[in-house]
């Protein structure tokens, strides 16, 4: 059995095709069904639904085979290791070039960034990606104080909680809505597979197969 981990949501919606072109169906519509191991025309393969944040720590500790997680999950799942290659416990084949967008600071629209970075004062960040973000403002100079959150950055300069926000933007009509800026580019981000090395070794044969295939899906896109 091969068990591939994704989360609901965009990375489910967009892993689909790429699964189809691998010659696999998945059995059922997580936003209609509450399964979370759901089983696929392929009798030897199933699909496992997790948090997106899960998704490494289950293939790092063979709960799934290998998973599609964002670039974003996985620099601050495994911190400096994955930057340089890959996190202790995940190998790191492919870029699925699904999922896109772009990791931004952001500020309000009344707030001067870059008065502030050039008077070298202290800019209050809130982020849910502190790791991204800490080693970010490092490699600039930049002198900030990394404050904590799980979700709803754009809330926090808008309350007085924070001065900027390190956050994910695809459109931007997020930020627009909230009368916020994007004032720096840090990276863009995608969604890689990640496959975890034991399972390599003792299902070489199939899983290869399941990566080329995903490959070849993904160049012929
Ligand atoms: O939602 P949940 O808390 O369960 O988990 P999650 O938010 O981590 O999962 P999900 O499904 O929202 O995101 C999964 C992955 O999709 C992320 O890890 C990213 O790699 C990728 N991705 C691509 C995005 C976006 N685009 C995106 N736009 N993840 C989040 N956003 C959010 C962003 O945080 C912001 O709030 O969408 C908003 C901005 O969108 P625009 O279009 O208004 O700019
Ligand atoms: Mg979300």
């Amino acid at each position: 059995m091969i068990t591939l981990a994704l989360s609901k949501g965009r990375i489910f919606d967009d892993s689909l095709p790429l699964l189809r072109a691998a010659g696999i169906e998945v059995l059922e519509d997580p936003e209609k069904s509450r399964k979370l191991i759901i089983a696929t025309t392929r009798p030897d393969v199933r699909v496992v639904l997790v948090r997106a944040t899960d998704v490494p720590t289950y293939v790092q500790h063979g709960g799934a085979d290998l998973g599609v997680a964002g670039l974003d999950v996985l620099l601050e799942h495994g911190g400096d290791q994955s930057l340089a290659g890959g996190a202790v416990g995940l190998y790191r084949p492919l870029d699925l070039k699904i999922a896109r967008c772009r990791m931004s600071v952001a500020v309000r629209e009344d707030f001067d960034y870059a008065a502030a970075v050039k008077q070298g004062s202290r800019i209050r960040v809130a982020t849910k990606y502190t790791h991204t973000a800490r080693q970010h403002f490092a490699t600039k100079g930049v002198h900030v104080d990394l404050i904590k959150l799980y979700g709803s950055m754009e809330l926090a300069p808008l309350t007085g909680l924070a001065d900027a926000i390190v956050d994910l933007v695809s459109t931007g009509s997020t930020l627009q809505a909230n009368h916020l800026l994007e004032v720096e580019h840090i990276m863009d981000i995608s969604a890689r597979l990640v496959v975890n090395p034991a399972a390599l070794k003792l299902k070489r044969e199939p899983l290869r197969a399941l990566i080329d295939a995903f490959e070849a899906a993904v160049e012929g896109r």
